[in-house]
């Protein structure tokens, strides 16, 4: 079979092109990772190369050992995935340690998995664990309105959760967990994907602020339209403080408390304080 028409190649390319479309992804901001089904690898294994050489992950996961993923490529655009997706995106396979990989199909014109390698397999490792298995989804986007918050909010997960969950009552039954803030930090190591890592133990998406986001996910859809939600979210709140910052209503604690009881979801009620001097998450 053709790498090119396998269902979750397409599904990829396609998820890929809609965050384009959206301007998450200028230049070549952003990248995005599926771990491979065993079934999806046997019938495209023909097509792989078997000589190419190992390279380090730059991290050490061996919960991922002996897996395979779709991955885009190091300096390539977003924009571009869908023309030539043999030269934007590439299928690595991990060595049985999870401290090394090889291209196994793809990066046609030459080239490497993204500068994020490291944090897309942690984030891979954890959610594969705490899932058993089900999440096979790592995206990254530079999405507009997420970044802009990033400067004014206070950088922690309870001002971050309440602030995106009140601009839409759907936000809570999309991310019952909340979202996860890391502060700045160097992109493209080790360092940062643990952080991120760390914060996807417990939710399904994570802040980078002044930078972007990493949204991780069962299927394309489900990944996508938690990064889109939080997105929409993000962009109300830009524009609620733009008006003067001043709600002449919201979405309360108690409304947050029924909506869970309605929905059978869990809120934590770290996020659902009473607003005041005190900035929750920084004691
Ligand atoms: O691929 O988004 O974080 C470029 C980036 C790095
Ligand atoms: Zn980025």
């Amino acid at each position: 079979m053709r790498v090119l028409e396998s269902r979750f190649v397409q599904d990829f390319i396609n998820m890929a092109d809609d965050g384009w479309r959206l301007g998450w992804h200028e230049r070549n901001g952003g990248n995005l990772s599926y771990r491979i089904k065993e079934h999806e690898v046997a019938a495209i294994a023909d097509r792989f190369n078997d000589h190419a050489e190992w390279h380090p992950i730059g991290a050490s996961v061996p919960g991922l050992a002996g897996e395979y993923f779709l991955v885009t490529g190091t300096g390539k655009y977003f924009r571009n995935i869908k023309v030539d997706p043999e030269a934007s995106l590439g299928i690595i396979e991990l060595d049985e340690k999870g401290e090394n990989y090889r291209v196994r199909w793809g990066y046609a014109e030459g080239g490497l998995p993204t500068s994020e390698l490291p944090t897309h397999l942690l984030n891979h490792e954890v959610k594969k664990r705490v899932t058993d298995g089900k999440h096979r989804i790592i995206y990254h986007a530079h999405c507009t309105n997420v970044i802009a918050l990033s400067f004014v909010l206070p950088l922690t997960d309870e001002v971050f959760t309440r602030e995106l969950w009140e601009m839409a009552t759907e936000c809570p039954v999309v991310f019952p967990e909340g979202v996860g803030v890391v502060p700045w930090m160097v992109p493209g190591g080790r360092a940062i994907g643990v952080e991120t890592s760390k914060l996807m133990e417990k939710y399904n998406a994570v802040i980078w602020a002044m930078h972007g986001i990493f949204c991780s996910g069962e299927t394309f859809d489900l990944t996508f339209g938690l990064m889109h939600t939080i997105e929409k979210a993000a962009e109300i709140l830009v524009k609620v403080m733009s008006m003067g910052h001043r709600k002449a209503q919201t979405i309360t604690p108690q409304n947050f408390r029924d909506l869970a009881e309605g929905f059978h979801i869990t809120l934590d009620e770290r996020f659902l304080y009473e607003k005041g001097e005190h900035i929750p998450g920084t004691e």
